[in-house]
């Protein structure tokens, strides 16, 4: 395979470690706190994960370790969308088995949860896992967004364990990703398995976090990929002096990466999700948000802006909101019926019999195109595909007829020409930063010695992330620690719990406290090109969010 002049460079790269993996591997030795206890709905978890329940939180101490120096076979798949520094985290896994034993094996299931349920594996050498150091991805194996749900899938992921004789699998993905790694490692030792189940935090949309999960993994690449187009468009805008720049960023729920992104670039305006749910904001509402900023920098001449939009932004607008809840509901109970009507218009008056009022009447305002995305094909989880919904083009249209209205009262004299765009899948594969790369890595590392010391239902949780790498704290955390019960397509569930963008939280607060005057001033920062060979002040910093979140 041809590689570019970086790639080269980034295989030479070595990600830094905390200082305790770093030293004999024999003398990484565990230490286990307290009992935990789920984040709520204790008793139902408790009755749920009666094998898993409650394990105490592990950290590693310098001390003797016996058996990390075993021989040991371990699966492991990448779930979900695409993160930078999943190649990292297979990296740091196989090194660290390596160096417990020369003679343990890593295996690969092919294409995500169905690699498994269909036993497509595998064996990584070590020429396979040099090729991919370091660099963004996820095609070493391929990933997936299969859900294992069924006890047919279970069943069959346990025969793969048993076929392959695996020690341990681990799970790389998001929050549904680990649930699923959760009920694994209950379900293996129900059923007298062996097999140890460690999952992995990964998700660019950063809500798979808390008190130990301080970042997911490719949060911090994603947001400096789409900071440094969005500084680019800014730099452009207030060059040309002509366009209004309406972007999309990913995250399919929460609004971490455009609340990131506009802490890196100071935009005129960026919308967050969360605070619309909170406020309970129309559409209305937040195109007079927008439209105030056009206007009043019209006044000053200044007929050009850009708009930040979080992906997720019409799932929390409660009037698409419940829009949305009621197709869902129709979609799943009316399958075939709906998939017969032949043309859009038909489906469009189908609908109207069976929707609320409230929703007949927003789904017959909506642009043609919109409502046609809202009634394409809902993802495994049942969910919209918001990443396919040009919210972007929905908002633009919208402020172009209330700007149009302004101008007949003389309340705005510019001139609003728009451009939108989507940034998502730019970042997800992007080169991992010098921190993904290092976390990363660190996380495989860490899971690899939760495994060799026997520990099973846990995430591999590095902390102190806003310090020196060798000063990271690698450990372990019980995944039914961050559950709870939530109402999943009609019946209750464990699930580990979404982190929204919280408003009294210091990134927010942060951001609101200087909205106000990038909404009127041209006041954009340009963060650039993620750089990776330089001093570390300008290569290892971590994101704005979880700074300022650290302070
Ligand atoms: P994960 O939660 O699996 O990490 O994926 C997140 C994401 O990148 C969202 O931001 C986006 O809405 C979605 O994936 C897009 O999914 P797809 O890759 O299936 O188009």
């Amino acid at each position: 395979m041809e590689t570019s002049v970086l790639q080269r460079f980034r295989y030479a790269y070595k990600p830094k470690l905390p200082a305790i993996l770093t030293g004999p591997i024999e003398e990484i030795a565990l230490e286990l706190g307290e009992p935990t206890s789920s984040l709520d709905d204790a008793e139902a978890l408790e009755e749920l994960f009666q094998m898993t329940y409650g394990k105490p939180i592990a950290r590693f101490v310098r001390g003797k370790n016996e058996k990390i120096t075993g021989s040991l076979t371990v699966g492991v798949i990448l779930s979900g969308g695409q993160a930078p520094g999943g190649h990292n985290v297979i990296a740091g896994l196989y090194d660290g088995m390596k160096r417990g034993n020369p003679a343990s094996t890593l295996l690969g299931f092919l294409g995500g949860p169905s690699g498994l349920i269909e036993d497509r594996a595998i064996a990584f050498t070590a020429e396979q896992i040099d090729a991919y150091r370091n660099t963004g991805g996820f095609d070493i194996i391929g990933s997936g967004r299969t859900k294992i749900e069924t006890p047919v899938q279970f069943a069959a992921v346990l025969e793969t364990a048993r076929r392959r004789n695996l020690d341990a699998l681990v799970i790389i993905g998001g929050d549904d990703s680990n649930t699923n790694a959760a009920l694994l490692a209950e379900y293996f030792i129900a059923q007298g398995s062996f097999t140890k189940v460690i999952g992995c935090p990964k998700t660019i949309d950063g809500d798979l976090k808390n008190e130990f999960i301080e970042a997911s993994f490719g949060f911090d690449t994603a947001c400096k990929t789409y900071s440094e187009l969005i500084g680019n468009i800014e730099r452009d805008a207030a060059s040309a002096r002509k366009y209004w720049h309406f972007i999309k960023l990913m995250g399919r729920s929460a609004s971490h990466i455009a609340l990131e992104c506009a802490l890196q670039t100071q935009p005129n305006v960026c919308l967050i999700s969360e605070e619309v749910e909170a406020k309970q904001l129309s559409l209305n509402d937040i195109v007079g948000e927008i439209c105030a900023s056009i206007v009043k920098r019209a006044a000053e001449k200044n007929n050009f802006g850009v708009v930040l939009i979080p992906e997720g932004l019409i799932e929390f607008v409660p009037e698409i909101k419940q829009l949305i809840k009621e197709l869902n509901d129709l979609m799943a109970d009316h399958e075939r019926e709906l998939a017969e009507i032949p043309g859009f218009a038909d489906q469009v008056h189908w609908l109207d019999r069976r929707l609320s009022t409230q929703s007949a009447d927003i789904f017959k305002t909506l642009p043609p195109e919109i409502a046609r995305q809202l009634l394409a094909d809902r993802d495994p989880h049942g969910n919209v595909q918001v990443s396919r919904i040009e919210t972007e083009r929905l908002l633009i249209g919208m402020v172009e007829k209330k700007l149009a209205e302004q101008k007949k009262t003389g309340a705005y004299l510019g001139k609003f020409s728009a451009l939108a765009h989507f940034f998502g899948y730019e970042g997800r594969c992007a080169f991992p930063s010098n921190f993904d790369a290092d976390y990363c890595y660190s996380l495989g590392f860490t899971a690899f010695v939760l495994i060799a010391s026997g520990l099973t239902g846990y995430v591999s949780s590095v902390r102190n992330l806003t310090a020196p790498a060798d000063q990271w704290i690698p450990g372990g955390v019980p995944l039914t620690m961050m559950m709870n019960m939530e109402r999943r397509q009609g019946s209750s569930k464990p699930v580990i719990k979404k982190a929204l963008v919280e408003l009294e939280g210091a990134p927010f607060r942060a951001f609101a406290s200087r909205r106000e005057e990038w909404a009127v001033e041209t006041l954009y920062h340009f963060p650039g090109g993620i750089q990776y060979y330089g001093p570390p002040e300008l290569c290892d910093q971590t994101t704005k969010t979880i700074q300022l979140e650290r302070l």
